[in-house]
């Protein structure tokens, strides 16, 4: 295992901004403009009607159906933010970041904190090294940065948390397919806040968001959340070893008094967003489909309720990497 020699989440201790250079990007070797011309800034409709898990799509963005779901499950799906042209770029990316993850004695970071570009690869016994996460790929490329300060997002956000926002989280997750190494045991993402102090209103600021790359069902190790949890408080679930070292057990809800019957898999289709909150109880098993299952996470909290991470949205206006 590399680059993150404890819960990688927990890390959450500096708060200094790196620069966001252009030039260090492309000397990099993992800059490639041109991908970035199927991004355009500005609102889309929502195209599908869908009545799986999440509730129906949304007729456009905006449109605050996905806010009462959040509110009353802990959880919700927006359905189509971003279009397949739009993924297909995201997943270029993806690759990218993941070729220069696992090369061999290239020079990865050596640590990654909050706020640092990082890879956890691990030696998989089907597959050899592979990369689970990658923290702050925004640093990397030009269109993981677009992503993150889409305008799209924050029309998603701003129901639930407001224009003036703060990221917090940023990582790609990986699951190759065939690959052994790849759950994440039940939990609950308040534990990775730390100090839980900066956090001065944990359960209405934070929205955690996830964009799916690749279709993402219960048999390719789609998140599997517990509607509701998200009022029980700090469950303590997943002890103090980190949680992507930790199988997906029911047991572990059931430790908590929580009847594993009322877990959902929340299947996604590429380009699909899912949110949740820092209590809803979730966790994802292996992928067992012949394909990848890739998710761009990115986390966000009301600018006026915690001062860590880095702005995304001020007042509505999308800021770059390094603005504070
Ligand atoms: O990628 C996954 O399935 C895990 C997501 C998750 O649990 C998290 O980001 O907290």
């Amino acid at each position: 295992m590399k680059y993150f020699g404890k819960d990688i989440y927990s890390r959450n201790i500096s708060n200094t901004p790196r620069p966001f250079h252009v030039k260090t990007m492309r000397a990099l070797g993992i800059i490639n403009l041109t991908s970035c011309s199927d991004w355009g800034i500005g609102l889309m409709g929502v195209q599908r009607g869908d009545q799986r898990n999440g509730g129906p799509a949304v007729a456009g963005l905006g449109w605050p159906g996905h806010v009462a779901r959040f509110h009353e499950h802990g959880y919700a799906v927006v359905r189509s933010v971003f279009t397949p042209a739009e993924i297909d770029a995201l997943a270029v990316a993806f690759d990218r970041i993941y070729a220069r993850a696992t090369r061999d004695e290239d020079g990865a970071p050596a640590a990654a904190g909050h706020l640092e570009v990082g890879f956890r690869t691990v030696e998989d016994p089907h597959l050899g090294r592979i990369c689970r996460i990658a923290t702050w790929p925004a640093y990397l490329d030009p269109v993981l940065d677009r992503v993150r300060i889409d305008r799209r997002m924050l029309a998603i956000l701003e129901p639930l948390i407001g224009r003036s926002l703060r990221q917090i989280t940023s990582q790609l997750h990986w699951k190759p397919a065939g690959a052994e190494r790849v759950e994440f045991g039940f939990h609950q993402d308040i534990r990775f806040r730390r100090p839980r102090g900066a956090y001065r209103n944990a359960v209405r600021s934070f929205v955690q968001t996830a964009i799916a790359v690749d279709p993402h069902r219960a048999e390719s190790g789609a998140i599997r959340l517990y509607p509701g949890s998200h009022r029980l408080g700090d469950l303590a679930l997943g002890g103090d070893g980190p949680v992507l070292d930790q199988a997906l057990t029911e047991d572990d809800l059931a430790a908590r008094g929580l009847d594993p019957a009322g877990l959902v898999d929340v299947e996604l289709d590429p380009g699909d967003v899912a949110l949740w909150g820092l209590f809803t109880v979730h966790g994802s098993g292996v992928n067992r489909a012949d394909h990848s299952r890739r998710v761009y996470i990115n986390g966000y909290v009301t600018a006026a309720d915690c001062d860590l991470g880095t702005w995304a949205f001020r007042d509505g206006q999308p800021c770059p990497l390094g603005t504070g």
